[in-house]
This record gives structure tokens, sequence and C-alpha cells, in this order.
């Protein structure tokens, strides 16, 4: 079963939304196997963002990440990782349709709210990054037969 990692990024906890995201995520029958709330270290943020060190947003990527506590989350389903970049929208907030987290919720890139993996090795590599394999619970859904 495929597994993503979704991070609330902040803003959410203090614009009171992380119920109404984790709900759009868990009415898409994901199944969220760990969770937790933080406060993003300077070396973990650079650790994540890797690929954008040496971008003009890369600096201020960084400081608004580091600003206050997200939530990090491991989330499970068939086809998870596609599912929920399209459940997030596009990165810039003024291509993400309405119905979208971005597009609903967020108004430039540099706050656009929620980071999702965009392949299984960026997945892997996320994942491994926040989470340690005993923080990762699976467990039945009992209606997990009415969903695939
Ligand atoms: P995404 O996978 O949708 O999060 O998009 P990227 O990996 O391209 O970008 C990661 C983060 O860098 C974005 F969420 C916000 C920030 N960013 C900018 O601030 N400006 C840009 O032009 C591109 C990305």
């Amino acid at each position: 079963m495929e597994r993503s990692f979704v991070m609330l990024k902040p803003g959410v906890l203090q614009r009171r939304l992380v119920g109404v995201i984790i709900d759009r995520f868990e009415r898409s029958c994901l199944k969220i196997v760990a969770i937790k709330l933080m406060r993003i270290s300077r070396e973990l943020a650079e650790k994540h963002y890797a690929e954008h060190k040496g971008k003009d947003f890369y600096p201020p990527l960084i400081d608004y990440i580091t600003s206050a506590p997200v939530i990090a989350m491991v989330l499970q389903g068939a086809n998870s990782i596609k599912v929920i970049r399209k459940i997030t929208g596009a990165t810039n907030p003024l291509d993400a349709l309405p119905g979208t987290i971005r597009g609903d919720y967020a108004l430039t890139t540099q706050k656009n709210i929620i980071h999702a993996s965009d392949s299984l090795e960026s997945a892997a590599r996320e994942i491994s990054l926040f989470f340690k394999k005993e923080e990762i619970i699976d467990y039945e859904l009992p209606n997990a037969k009415w969903v695939k």
C-alpha cells in the first residue's frame, strides 16, 4: 500500500485549519498511519528542501517553515501520492483549482500551507527524515473492503 508524506505548514495551526484539512484526507479514504506536532529545526528544513538550495525563494522558505509548529503525517492508501497531490492542488495557489486545499486556503506560493510528496522516491526520503520506523503504525479499518 502506497505511503505519502504530508506536512501542514506553519500558519495552519494558527488559522485553526488543522481539522478541515485532515477531514479532506479522511473523506478520501486515506489512512493516517503517523502524525505529530513538531517545530522543524533549520537542519531538518534544509534537508527536506535540499533540492531548492541556491534558489531565490530558498532562504525565505526555510525561515517560513521553521517559524512555527507544523503537523507532519504519513498517509496511506491506493495511489496515495497522486491522490494527495490532486487534493492539495498546484504549487502556486493562483493555479490551484477551487476545491483543492491550496486553492481554497492559500494566496501565495511561499505560504501555500501544505506539503505533499511528489513521487515514490521523495515519499520514502521524506518519511524517513521526519519519522522513525516505530512511529508509523498500520492498522485495519473496518470499511476497507468498500474502498479498494
Ligand atoms: P511542491 O512540490 O508543490 O511543494 O512544490 P516545489 O517542490 O516546487 O516547492 C516547494 C516549496 O518551495 C513550495 F511549497 C513553496 C516554495 N516555492 C516558492 O516559494 N517559490 C517558488 O517559485 C517555488 C517554490
